[in-house]
């Protein structure tokens, strides 16, 4: 059997070796992907980012556990989950303590954790990450959450992989600020206020839904009839057909507090994305850049073979000098060798 339909099959074990080929880029892990591929489509892509200990880890926990736990009448899913953090090491604190916290979710089946902590993965993070998530996907796991610090572009990019991002702050850090810097209001569909039992906390709340009437003070709807529709923030905007008004939920992550009201709203999100056809681009744009940023890979790399060292070496100090300029210095590599 191969490893691809060991996965297929359920079996931890092959999910766990294929995710470290994937990890170390290696072509048995590629075949494994293309066979998966096209069993993917079908889970729910939650991204969770925000800036460090802001509880981003004791909310993927609780939201695992409450997805795992739901309320009778509800069937529990089973949730992936994908930590992206490039700053620790790779024994570090943080990661430990995930573990420690992850603990009362180990030996149930429906929940797989993976960790990256490593930086400069061979592909890269954002690459390795959209790939680790077709595996879960495709091996069935319907909530997959991802958990990004919110710090880089990679990170952004990362959280751009989600049909619905989570970024989360909490009070008395100042992130207010440090989320605009990093654009990350851009990429939020709900803004969690986590540490509601800290003080500062109404602060905290206020301080985002200023800025995110700035941020988003009326909202253009483009219509497929090429029609523009002006929708106000104070207006309803949560209609069909309407664009989505980022949410600002508050949780006690530590207590599992809103987080019923959380699970809600994610799934309001999705809702709200299948109804729009929302889904569906997303779903185009994440694919079409994931082939952008690989054929751009590619081609460097496969250029890169045929050109030598010496030759590339020669236009650097050449342009270093100030003798061409980088235009020039590209199309001089470009030619094979030529210089203009
Ligand atoms: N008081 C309080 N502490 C919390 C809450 N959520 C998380 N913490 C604590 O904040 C620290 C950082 O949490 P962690 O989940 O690792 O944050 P991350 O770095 O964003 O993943 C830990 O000590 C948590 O126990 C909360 O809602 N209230
Ligand atoms: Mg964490």
């Amino acid at each position: 059997m191969s490893l691809a339909s060991s996965v297929l099959a359920g079996e931890r074990f092959a999910l766990a070796r294929l995710l470290s080929q994937i990890e170390n880029d290696n072509p048995a892990g590629r075949e494994a992907l293309a066979e998966l591929f096209p069993y993917t489509g079908q889970a729910h892509l939650v991204g969770v980012t925000g800036a460090p200990g802001t509880g981003k880890s004791s909310l993927v926990n609780r939201l695992a556990h409450h997805y795992r736990h739901p309320p009778t009448g509800e069937s529990p899913l089973k949730v992936a989950i994908v930590a992206v953090d490039p700053s620790s090491p790779f024994t570090g604190g943080a990661i430990l303590g995930d573990r420690v916290r992850m603990r009362d979710l180990s030996g149930d089946s429906g929940i797989f954790i993976r960790s990256m902590a490593a930086r400069g993965s061979l592909g890269g993070l954002a690459p390795t990450t959209a790939s680790m998530v077709q595996v879960f996907d495709a091996a069935g796991f319907e909530i997959i959450m991802i958990e990004t610090v919110g710090a880089g572009q990679a990170e952004v990019d990362i959280a751009r992989l989600a049909h619905t991002t989570l970024v989360v702050e909490a009070p008395g850090l100042g992130d207010e600020i440090q989320a605009i810097k990093a654009g990350i209001l851009e990429i939020a569909d709900i803004l969690v206020v986590n540490k509601a039992d800290r003080p500062g906390v109404e602060n905290t709340e206020r301080a985002l839904r200023g800025m995110l009437e700035m941020a988003h003070p009326t909202r253009r709807v483009f219509k497929h009839h090429g029609q523009v529709e002006t929708i106000s923030s104070s207006e309803h905007a949560l209609q069909e057909d309407a664009l989505w008004m980022p949410l600002v939920l508050r949780t006690v992550a530590t207590q599992g507090d809103g987080v019923p009201e959380l699970v809600e709203a994610i799934a309001r999100h999705r809702a709200h994305l299948e109804t729009t056809g929302e889904m569906q681009d997303r779903d185009r744009a994440r694919l079409q850049a994931e082939l952008e940023l690989l054929l751009q890979q590619n081609l460097v790399s496969r250029w890169r073979q045929g050109v030598s060292n010496s030759r590339y070496q020669e236009i650097l100090e050449t342009l270093i000098a100030r003798q061409i300029s980088p235009h020039q210095a590209v199309n001089a590599l470009l030619d094979g060798g030529q210089s203009k």
